[in-house]
């Protein structure tokens, strides 16, 4: 994936209350154009591979019972400066301390449950946009 691209979930809670419009509408809004968009879920299994990051973490556990708890929405994103802006939009990780008017802000409920995922690097946007997509569904 080019550097102008970032992979994005809307998460179990997001979807479950109802809010994937709202959410693709903040973030097309914000300039972001979706190349590529899925409405799935992940099983434990590949929600930990997903995360395998955090596998040692303390709230690893509780993240892979969360992600695998209901359907997602998965995205590839372009625009120019993708991964910086894009975590800009969402906040900060705890939407208890995310900036007003940002996704976690708007839609997030807990540190578990907030709302969407947000790549952190050109490298892991690669990495994720292939976890989820084929060539034949990116645009
Ligand atoms: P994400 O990967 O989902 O976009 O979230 P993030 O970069 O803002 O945060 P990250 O450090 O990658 O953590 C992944 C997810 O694990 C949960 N978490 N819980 N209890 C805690 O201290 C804690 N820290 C992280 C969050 O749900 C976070 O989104
Ligand atoms: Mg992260």
């Amino acid at each position: 994936m080019a550097n102008n691209r970032t992979f994005t979930m809307i998460k179990p809670d997001a979807v479950a209350n109802g809010h994937i419009g709202a959410i693709l509408d903040h973030i097309t809004k914000a300039g972001f154009k979706i190349v590529a968009l899925k409405y799935t879920s992940l099983s434990a299994e590949k929600a930990g591979e997903f995360y395998a990051v955090h596998a040692e973490r303390g709230f690893f556990a509780d993240l892979v019972s969360f992600m695998s708890s209901g359907p997602i929405v998965a995205a590839i994103l372009e625009k120019d400066n993708a991964i910086e802006d894009f975590r800009k939009l969402i906040g900060a990780t705890d939407p208890t301390k995310a900036e007003k008017g940002t996704i976690r802000n708007l839609f997030a409920k807990s540190i578990d449950a907030n709302a969407v995922h947000g790549s952190d690097s050109d490298e892991n946007a690669e990495i994720e946009g292939n976890f989820f997509f084929s060539a034949f569904e990116r645009f």
